[in-house]
């Protein structure tokens, strides 16, 4: 049977075309780099925003049309997984990603409720035997259920961190079984509402205990997934941990995790830190910490993470430029962590959102690569530090500068002259990448 009749499998009709059910930038085979758009980009569905999620929002109930909407249970869980690889096959993406309770339903204990993972598990293995699409990450869902609304590893109640470490250590189980690329935490409720109630030392001790447990439990039975945490500085908690890249990174480094742990950057999540995209994406990359991407876009106008397709090319473009300068995500890829509108309710506005994000980044990667082969920044940054390469500058750099030997350098110095930042210039160039000549 199939769950989206109306739509055939897209396919890549170029830039001309004005069929909305095509990819008009996204060519899969197209070698852009030394590498097929396919392998730069690598996207992955997210299972949670296109099979699971239902139009709610504080304010009102489920919205979707879906062929699904008459289920409960297993059986609903079971028919989603049936969509899930139809929708795979028919956008032809290379990847997915999910959360643990996305996919099978809770039961009244965790053995039951591992039950029922196991069972959809089974059917996903099987699916994926017939499918090019594979696991890109697996997480678990440690925020939804009304256990932890004081934290998950880092609630005040050990039984709860007993119970996150039991679903992790079923989550890695999963993930090993599926041939999972990765393992992500998302700390969705590792952080606090109110210090007058909190022990912030022993929580964050905590939330990095878990973390070792996992890593070790991970190497114990053979699963060579690379580890993720994806920062976020709120919502649903007022504070979060991971707060940003730079944090997560002081928070790994402390605990001697960086090395067994990278980041799972997001678009959204970047700009509720108050920094852009490509600032995250960047502090990742220079500290050697840029594992994968949450690729969607929040709405300039509102303060919360609305987790929208990702279209705009200015985004998607200097996200690309720090991603091949990172030498590609390796075994990251880009999941779309993005939800259709609450209003576009009718099956085909998944199609649509995943093609337009798609596009939007594949336009992206060719305007980046295009930026790199020309050195366009490179030799903004040559000139810009050219005075680090001789003189004091190399003195500074090789550490062969005291701070006499500074002095005596600047003491009789006459006024020092700067070259213009060229803001405004660099923007009209950015501009002419991006529109194409
Ligand atoms: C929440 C978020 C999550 C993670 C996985 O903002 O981004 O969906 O990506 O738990
Ligand atoms: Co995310």
């Amino acid at each position: 049977m199939a769950y989206f009749p109306e739509v055939n499998k897209i396919k890549y009709e170029g830039p001309k075309s004005r069929n909305p059910l095509a990819y008009k930038q996204y060519n899969p085979t197209e070698v852009v780099a030394g590498k097929t758009m396919e392998e730069h980009l690598r996207f992955a569905v997210s299972y949670w925003h296109t099979f699971t999620f239902q139009g709610t929002d504080p304010f009102g109930l489920a919205t979707m049309v879906r062929p699904w909407n008459s289920l409960s249970g297993m059986d609903l869980a079971k028919v989603r997984v049936e969509a899930a690889f139809e929708f795979f096959e028919k956008l032809d993406v290379p990847y997915f990603c999910f959360h643990d309770r996305d996919i099978a339903p809770e039961g009244d204990t965790l053995r039951e409720t591992n039950k029922n993972l196991d069972v959809i598990v089974g059917m996903i293995k099987e699916r994926m035997a017939g499918s090019k699409t594979k696991l890109l990450w697996n997480t678990a869902n440690m925020f939804s259920n009304p256990r932890f609304a004081h934290g998950a590893a880092t609630s005040c109640n050990a039984d709860v961190f007993a119970f996150a470490a039991a679903q992790v250590k079923k989550g890695l189980e999963v993930g090993k079984e599926l041939g999972s690329q990765n393992y992500v935490f998302w700390g969705g409720r590792e952080g606090y509402e109110t210090l007058l109630n909190t022990d912030m030392g022993l929580e964050l001790d905590n939330m990095a205990r878990l973390l070792t447990l996992a890593a070790d439990y991970a190497k114990e039975i053979g699963f060579d997934a690379q580890f993720l945490i994806e920062p976020k500085p709120k919502e649903p908690t007022k504070h979060q941990y991971d707060f940003d890249a730079a944090a997560a990174i002081a928070f790994l480094q402390k605990y001697g995790l960086s090395d067994k742990f990278k980041l799972n950057i997001e678009a959204n999540h970047a700009t509720l830190a108050g920094h852009t995209f490509e600032h995250e994406l960047r502090t990742s990359r220079i500290n050697g910490m840029l594992g994968s991407v949450d690729a969607n876009q929040g709405d300039p106008l509102l303060g919360w993470d609305t987790d929208e397709f990702p279209t705009d090319l200015y985004g998607t473009s200097l996200a690309m430029y720090e991603v091949l300068k990172n030498g590609g995500l390796h075994r990251g890829g880009l999941n779309f962590d993005a939800k259709v509108r609450r209003a576009s309710m009718r099956p085909e506005d998944l199609f649509y959102g995943h093609i337009a994000g798609m596009d939007s980044f594949a336009y992206g990667l060719k305007v980046a690569a295009k930026l790199i082969e020309d050195n366009v920044f490179e030799n903004v940054l040559a000139e810009r530090y050219a005075s680090y390469k001789t003189g004091v500058g190399a003195d500074i750099v090789s550490g062969k500068a005291t701070l006499q030997s500074l002095e005596e350098y600047v003491l009789d110095k006459p006024d020092i002259e700067l070259a213009s930042g060229g803001q405004e210039r660099l923007l009209s160039v950015l501009n002419q990448y991006l529109i194409g000549n």
